[in-house]
């Protein structure tokens, strides 16, 4: 085995793989630019207070301010580009049978990178709609101007029913989108390969879907270069930044029997 990544053991669990599920985070993104939320320094809840932004208690207290900042984050996303991990992990999808990719990111570098039928657990900073009817609101196709951490704006009223627009994300306290749940938990149940990247792996409930791969005999894979919860409970751990640790991956794996 020549790759300073990875062992055999490792290779002929990917190559001999059926259905893969890959769970991916922030730090996916994080060589595309987009922050991370617990990275020390550059996270987002190092300098912003999610209390603040990322509930719906927040929303309803000063919408200005969560629709601002959260325009100032899509803004970013449509100025940054699939980096290589996110590549790697479109390609990987022709190596297996099966492949799931279930993202927490509220990007969509894994479908600009070429990654098709993602499920999105935290849902997307370019979906917003109405908190009121859940119409969804159409954004204008350019991308805001704004400066670091941007500025209160007024969110947008429904076309429908004139009910406030809201983020089109997750936030504390509330549900995950039921049929993206569901979709996480049966490919997790049926995984037999369970890859875990760039996510610190301590929101619930997406941070226990790898409890449930466990449980069905899966083996799993962490892509990470910080220490996490998981470190323990893991199969292999590969140490580093994702976006080479995974081309890394790719070549030791060669081109799999799917050519
Ligand atoms: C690299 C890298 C590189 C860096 N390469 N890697 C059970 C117990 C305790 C609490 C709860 C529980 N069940 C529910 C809760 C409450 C809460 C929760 O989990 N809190 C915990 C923080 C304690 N969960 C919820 O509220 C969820 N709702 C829910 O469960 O509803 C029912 C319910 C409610 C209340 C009680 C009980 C049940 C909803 C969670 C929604 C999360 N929303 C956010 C914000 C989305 C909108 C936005 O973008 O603003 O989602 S929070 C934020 O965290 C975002 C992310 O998707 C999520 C996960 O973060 P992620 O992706 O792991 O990023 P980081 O920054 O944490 O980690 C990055 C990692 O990358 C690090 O490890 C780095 O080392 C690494 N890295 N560079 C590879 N180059
Ligand atoms: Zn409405």
């Amino acid at each position: 085995m020549k790759s300073g990544y990875c062992d055999g053991n490792l290779l002929t669990a990917l190559r001999e793989a059926r259905r893969v599920l890959v769970l991916t985070g922030a730090g996916v993104s994080a060589e595309s630019g987009v922050p991370t939320f617990r990275d020390s320094l550059v996270g987002l809840w190092e300098r912003y207070d999610p209390a603040e932004l990322a509930t719906p208690e927040a929303f309803r207290r000063d919408g200005a301010l969560v629709w601002g900042w959260y325009e100032w984050r899509r803004m970013r996303v449509m100025k940054a580009r699939p980096n290589p991990a996110h590549l790697a992990i479109a390609d990987m999808a022709d190596r297996v049978p099966s492949m799931t990719l279930v993202t927490q990111n509220v990007d969509d570098l894994h479908e600009r990178a070429g990654s098709r039928n993602v499920v999105h657990l935290h849902g997307n900073l370019a979906a917003p709609y109405c908190e009121r009817c859940k119409r969804p609101y159409e954004l204008p196709p350019a991308a805001p101007d704004l400066p670091e951490g941007g500025v209160c704006i007024e969110p947008p009223r429904c076309a429908g029913c004139s009910g406030l627009v809201r983020p089109g994300v997750v936030w504390f306290g509330e549900d995950l989108p039921q049929a993206a749940w569901q979709a996480a938990r049966d490919a997790a149940a049926r995984a037999d390969v369970f890859l875990s990247i760039g996510t610190s792996s301590v929101v619930q409930p997406a941070a226990s879907l790898i409890g449930i791969a466990v449980g069905a005999g899966a083996v799993t894979i962490q892509v990470n270069p910080n220490p996490t919860p998981l470190e323990g409970l893991v199969s292999h751990t590969l140490k580093g930044p994702a976006g080479t640790v995974l081309p890394e991956l790719l070549r030791a794996w060669g081109p799999g029997a799917r050519g």
